[in-house]
């Protein structure tokens, strides 16, 4: 084994202390059948993460740590992978938007507002008996979206993935990653999912729910941690409690991923920041430090209209064109993926012709399997 394919103690630590997704052999015999399938058929199997992770604050978990990611730019990216011919991999936060739906599941495009009723009139004056349809100026549209969502449903190259913690998530990704080894270079991964940096250690996570009030005569609380071991504390203010929350680093998985988990594939992160002045350098320091093909940087208040591709070669932003009257903006995807199925083609080419042909001769020449 290439002693860069070892997992770091931090990275075995996480996954011994935290407990598997209970369906995960069934999905694992899934994803693996999925993968086969699509690559005796001559498609590329890109891996979209989308949305965000939560972290749980207590064992029954009634509060959790989460983050603002809908699921936006994974679901629509998903949309134009499998216009590009790839098999998707859709692993998402549960219940947020998906491929397709998403047209009709956001709370400001509401599906019922797409219908109209269509029938006779009754004898009240209103109509009866009538049937539901779609409303003329929205059928266009509607059935170009349909006839997509048809096409991967009876193609079965949509698989979907939902994960709701930071933990099922990286048990997942892990999994994934591994099935997808057998095809190499033909797999792609588009790390759009906005992961949590932090979490809470099972051995100083509450097993009950953090109390806000005062529980002096009460019952002793079965499994309740010291104050010194626990990770969430709650300190009395004068004007009632306070809650103080000590999260410890997840580790760095982008590393495994590229080192052990996925080394032949091509990986793309994606950099989320809200100051201007230190995404590039964000984008740099990540490309640095994972030595993985492309990050995607993006700043939360333009995200929908710029992205910038970092990799070894520099930079080149994305950016929407600005709509004109009556028409409608274009989605940043429509623009971002064809650049990454590009750049996919040549890193697969670039391997053909030799190992050391390709732009990642500083990564672990060989697959192998960690865990
Ligand atoms: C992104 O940057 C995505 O583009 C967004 C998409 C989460 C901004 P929406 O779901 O938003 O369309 O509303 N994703 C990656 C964010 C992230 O957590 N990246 C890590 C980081 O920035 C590196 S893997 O440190």
């Amino acid at each position: 084994m290439n002693s860069s394919t070892i997992a770091s103690p931090d990275e075995n630590e996480y996954f011994e202390t935290h407990s598997a997704p209970p369906n995960l052999p069934e999905l694992s015999r899934i994803v693996q059948g999925f993968v086969l399938r699509h690559h005796a058929a001559g498609r590329h199997v890109v891996l979209v993460s989308s949305g965000g992770t939560t972290v749980p604050l207590e064992n029954q978990t009634v509060r959790f740590i989460d983050n603002f990611s809908a699921g936006t730019r994974g679901a629509t990216s998903a949309e134009y992978f499998l216009e590009a011919g790839y098999a998707v991999v859709f692993l998402h936060r549960q219940f947020s938007l998906l491929p397709y739906s998403r047209h009709y599941s956001h709370s400001t495009n509401c599906f019922l507002d797409y219908l109209s009723e269509w029938g006779r009139i009754g004898e009240d004056g209103n109509q009866a008996g009538g049937d539901v349809v779609v409303h003329s100026k929205y059928r266009a549209q509607m059935l170009d979206v349909l006839r997509k969502y048809r096409r991967a449903k009876e193609g079965r190259t949509l698989l979907l993935l939902p994960f709701t913690t930071v933990t099922s998530y990286l048990f997942l990704l892990r999994e994934v990653a591994m099935q997808m080894q057998m095809i190499g270079n033909g797999a792609l991964f588009y790390l759009a999912a906005a992961v949590s940096d932090f979490f809470v250690p099972p051995d100083r996570m509450a097993e009950h729910k953090i109390q806000s009030g005062d529980l002096s005569g009460a019952p002793e609380t079965e499994g309740a941690k010291p104050a010194t071991q626990a990770a969430a504390t709650t300190k009395e203010t004068g004007a009632g409690k306070k809650l103080v929350i000590d999260l410890d680093p997840v580790p760095k998985f982008l590393k495994r991923l590229v080192e052990g988990w996925a080394p032949e594939a091509m990986i793309i992160s994606f950099k989320l920041e809200t100051d201007p002045n230190i995404l590039l350098y964000k984008c740099r320091q990540a490309l640095e430090r994972y030595r993985h093909h492309l990050v995607i940087g993006n700043l939360l208040s333009t995200r929908k209209f710029e992205v910038v591709f970092v990799d070894k070669e520099g930079e080149q932003w994305i950016r929407v064109p600005e709509a004109k009257d009556g028409e409608e903006q274009i989605e940043i995807e429509s623009l971002i993926i064809p650049e990454v199925v590009k750049r996919h083609e040549i890193v697969m080419s670039a391997k053909k012709d030799g190992p050391m042909a390709g732009n990642q001769d500083s990564r672990a020449p060989s697959a192998s399997v960690t865990q």
